[in-house]
């Protein structure tokens, strides 16, 4: 008989149980996931250290358990026992051994590393960390390519074994001068994943004892990324919600390893599909549930022009030479969104003009007045401002169509989206409560989230709960165009370049500034005639913002 203990939880304690994944008198292999345990970080699997009969479980859903705790009874072979015994053994060394392995490695890694210097340092390699005993682990994602300036926090690689994905931080910031690996290889502890310039005056490499720590503490702090500093006889998995997955997702996702491998070999976005269990974690059940309700709403065959009809497929390569360029997580993820939007929204776009020649005579004083503190504002915080007020009276485009089509969701609070546009591709930070925020305060608080969006590290929530959005092409040009409804928002504006104009006031043609607005809307909520209101309005307060100011 063997029990069965809660392994070592790399100085986790008190985690919650979530999913108890056998019975009593099922027959189990070793290394098979007997129950699944959650902290805010990680989710982690715990395996059977040797194959037989579950004799008996003494925890439930919701429990707490910590290193060590007995959570049940298994009925081995008897060779499996022996096996076992031999195994607990080695797990109980392993930590102290493992940590003496890691402090080692770490102290290798360092010997290249250049000394505390504020000068642009040497060039270094990115190894692969302690990957908790795991070797020749599959690389099914590559974030980073040369050229990338990458943060100390970024994800470079994701890897997976059969019983963990790991997301592998850079470990340091600076610029990507060569990739090594690619998705497919098998790598391991020490392997060379990049070569990276370092920022100057990277802190990482401040000193012997700064580097062994962070080449051993890989695993950052930030909720989406992945334990990877694995003890011995812990399986980690991480919610492997990356901003990729932000506009199509508005959860983080909760799935097992086997999950997402399910989910791979199906195709399925895990983004797409909803969690049976705690905490809406995601279960095989689920995963086949979604399959079966996919197949069946694909009609077999589109003669009659219903359906979707397929892109023709097209070798380029007989046209000429071609090449591939795969797509990164952001990209990705806004082709779905996309598509979501355009084959569920029906769309409309209303244009407008505003003469914003004196609110850019007051943006000019004001930059004046703040130059001294920094502040610079463009004419995106004033905008923010005029559609809080104009959301304020047109309570319908600050809400959401319900799931079933029949009721309005109306929002009592004023979140606005601004696209930003970022080196991977398009991101939105939220800025909320817009309407209680001074044009001061939203400056401030959109450059900071645009900066952390353009070095990948703004967090998922700050990215979710907005209600309309705006998406600004004014400092590159154009005179219009179709920004496209980001659902479950009803509306979105876009602004172009403001240019000058001849304006007739009645008497002659003035010289005056007009921004150019587009506003695309849900006609499933909106009519015709209240977009081109809430445009009127928008007009309105750009033309005089005295009002929205007070
Ligand atoms: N008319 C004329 N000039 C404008 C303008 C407009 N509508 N909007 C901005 N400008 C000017 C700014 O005043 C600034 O000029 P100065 O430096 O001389 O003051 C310059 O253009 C650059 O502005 P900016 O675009 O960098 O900054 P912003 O505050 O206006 O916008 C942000 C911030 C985050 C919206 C913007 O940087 C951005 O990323 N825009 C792209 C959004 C996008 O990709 N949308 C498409 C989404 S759908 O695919």
């Amino acid at each position: 008989m063997t029990t069965l203990k809660i392994p070592d939880l790399g100085g986790a304690s008190q985690v919650e149980v979530i999913e108890i994944l056998v019975s009593p008198g099922d027959t189990v292999e070793m290394e098979q996931a007997l129950i699944v345990l959650e902290t805010d970080k990680a989710t982690m699997e715990i395996p059977a250290e040797a194959a037989g009969v579950i004799k008996n479980l003494s925890v439930k859903v919701g429990d707490k358990v910590s290193s060590g705790d007995v959570f049940g009874e298994l009925d081995s072979d008897a060779s499996g026992t022996e096996e076992n015994a031999a195994e607990e053994k080695n797990a109980e060394n392993a930590p102290a051994e493992e940590q003496k392995t890691t402090e080692a490695q770490a102290n290798n890694a360092v010997e290249s590393a250049p000394p505390q210097t504020t000068e642009p340092a040497a060039a270094v390699d990115i190894v692969i960390p302690d990957l908790g005993g795991s070797e020749q682990v599959e690389v099914i994602e590559v974030q980073v390519s040369a050229g990338d300036e990458i943060g100390a926090e970024q994800t470079v690689l994701v890897l997976e074994s059969d019983k963990a994905s790991m997301e592998i931080p850079a470990g340091q910031a600076g610029t990507v001068i060569s990739v090594a690996v690619k998705t497919g290889d098998k790598v391991s502890n020490g392997d060379v994943i990049l070569k990276l310039q370092p920022a100057a005056g990277n802190a990482v490499y401040a000193g012997k004892n700064a580097s062994a720590s962070a080449a051993a503490e890989v695993a950052p702090t930030e909720k989406t990324a992945a334990q990877v500093t694995t003890p011995k006889t812990t399986v980690a998995t991480v919610a492997t919600t990356t901003a990729a997955d932000v506009r199509s997702s508005t959860t983080e996702v909760h799935a097992g390893p086997a999950v997402r491998k399910l989910a791979r070999e199906f195709g399925v976005d895990l983004a797409q599909v909803s969690g049976s269990g705690p905490k809406q974690r995601i279960t095989k059940d689920d995963i086949q549930r979604h399959v079966k309700q996919r197949l069946s709403s694909v009609p077999a065959s589109v003669p009659g022009g219903s359906g979707i009809p397929a892109v023709p497929v097209v070798d380029f390569a007989r046209f000429g030479e071609v090449s591939e360029s795969p797509l990164n997580n952001i990209k990705r993820a806004t082709a779905r969104a996309m598509t979501t939007a355009w084959l569920n929204v029906p769309q409309v776009t209303q244009f407008d003009q505003a003469d914003i020649t004196d609110l850019e005579n007051y943006r000019k004083q004001q930059n004046e007045r703040y130059a001294r503190q920094g502040i610079k504002f463009s004419i995106v915080p004033f905008v923010l401002k005029a559609i809080a007020r104009a959301l304020e009276d047109f309570p319908s485009f600050n809400a959401s169509l319900s799931a079933d089509g029949e009721k309005l969701i109306l929002k009592h609070y004023v979140h606005v989206g601004v696209a930003v546009d970022t080196p991977k591709g398009l991101l939105v930070p939220v800025i909320r409560d817009v309407n209680q925020k001074s044009v001061t305060q939203i400056t401030q608080e959109l450059t900071d989230k645009a900066e952390l969006a353009r070095l990948g590290k703004l967090p998922l929530a700050d990215m979710q709960g907005g209600c309309f959005s705006l998406s600004s092409l004014g400092g590159i040009g154009g005179t219009a165009f179709t920004p496209i409804v980001n659902p479950p928002e009803v509306a979105i504006l876009g602004l172009s370049k403001a240019s000058m104009q001849p304006v007739w006031d009645g008497t002659a043609f003035v010289p005056r500034l007009m921004l150019p607005l587009s506003l695309s809307y849900d006609h499933r909520v909106i009519d015709g005639a209240e977009a081109a209101r809430f445009s009127q309005r928008l007009v309105m307060y750009l033309q005089d913002l005295r009002d929205v100011l007070m």
